[in-house]
């Protein structure tokens, strides 16, 4: 009763990157394969492994405190959860498409047509919202041949690549929603130890979050470069300066947000760094 439950899904895009975040913040377990209920090693924490689509209601429900699933499971589901994190993976994006041969250019060329769809609810709020009544059909899977065997005029289908809907000669017309999985909550009311493990729990993924988007940085300079290198480093720390052998010399160490790194390093040399070094971090608590 008092272990705290996270949905996550069974077997599938997600499962592998949901179990690598566990273990990234140290959270162990004995194996998930093939099992329905998991419980960690080292946390007061237990996996239910589920199928994506029944993860939303079980952490509405209360059966789960927990869950990580797409933001496009949850918004079709409807379910009353809060979401806590995103969490930077399965990223992809619900597009309207339609057959490249077709004159439709857009979404608003739809009225009247039949959009074939695994996400019905989402598909026909998008439709009414732009004023336009469409027979939205729903599939289970292979929305995408749909338009060949003439059971509907265009898709409402989940995109990453492209790949698919080129490969079934079918073009892009608009993206409806753009997603990536998250980590949700109930919205029951928990318990205090339950709260305080969830703290916990987010605590460890935002330093990993903030370490897979860091890089630690070391350089060599001279002892003069120090202040305008300082002034260069995107960091709020102060950097770490240590001594080298050539007593004109300086090591300087400090962690930078990783989008800046190829342009922090052109301007390091500039300034008269060398041997500049970058390291992946892992993990960080600020
Ligand atoms: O069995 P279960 O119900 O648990 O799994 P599922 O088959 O419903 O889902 P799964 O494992 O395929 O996907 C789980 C989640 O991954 C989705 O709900 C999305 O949040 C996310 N995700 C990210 C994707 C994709 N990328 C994706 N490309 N889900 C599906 N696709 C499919 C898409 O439906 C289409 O068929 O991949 C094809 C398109 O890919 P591209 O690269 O060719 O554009
Ligand atoms: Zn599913």
């Amino acid at each position: 009763m008092n272990t705290l439950r996270i949905a996550i899904q069974k077997s599938g895009r997600l499962t592998d990157k949901t179990i690598q975040l566990l273990e990234n913040i140290g959270i162990r377990f004995d194996g998930y394969k093939n099992r329905l209920l998991v419980k960690s090693l080292n946390f007061d924490l237990e996996l239910l492994l589920i199928r994506d689509d029944d993860i939303p209601e079980y952490v509405q429900d209360g059966i789960c405190d927990l869950g990580v699933v797409g933001a496009n499971v949850t918004l079709e589901s409807e379910a009353e959860v809060t979401v806590l994190k995103d969490l930077d993976f399965g990223h992809c994006r619900l597009s309207i498409a339609a057959p490249a041969g077709s004159p439709v250019r857009s979404a608003k060329e739809l009225n009247g047509k039949r959009i074939a769809t695994s996400y019905p609810v989402l598909t026909k709020n998008y439709f009414t919202k732009l004023g336009l009544d469409v027979k939205v059909v729903k599939i289970s899977g292979a929305v995408e041949i749909t338009p060949r065997l003439d059971v509907a005029d265009a898709i409402c289908d989940l995109v990453s690549t492209g790949g698919t809907l080129k490969t079934n000669g079918l073009r892009e017309l608009e993206t409806i929603l753009r997603s990536q999985s998250q980590l949700i909550r109930t919205n029951k009311p928990l318990p205090d130890h339950k709260l305080k493990l969830i703290e916990k729990f987010l605590v460890r993924i935002e330093g990993q979050q903030l370490a897979e988007n860091s890089r630690y940085i070391m350089m060599n300079a001279p002892k003069e470069s120090l202040d305008s290198i300082s002034a260069i480093i995107p960091s709020l720390n102060s950097p770490t300066v240590l001594p080298l052998a050539d007593p004109d010399m300086i090591a300087i160490h400090t962690v930078i947000p990783i989008s800046k790194f190829w342009e922090v390093m052109e301007e390091l040399k500039a300034a008269g760094a060398t041997g500049i070094v970058m390291l992946p971090i892992q993990n960080m608590i600020n």
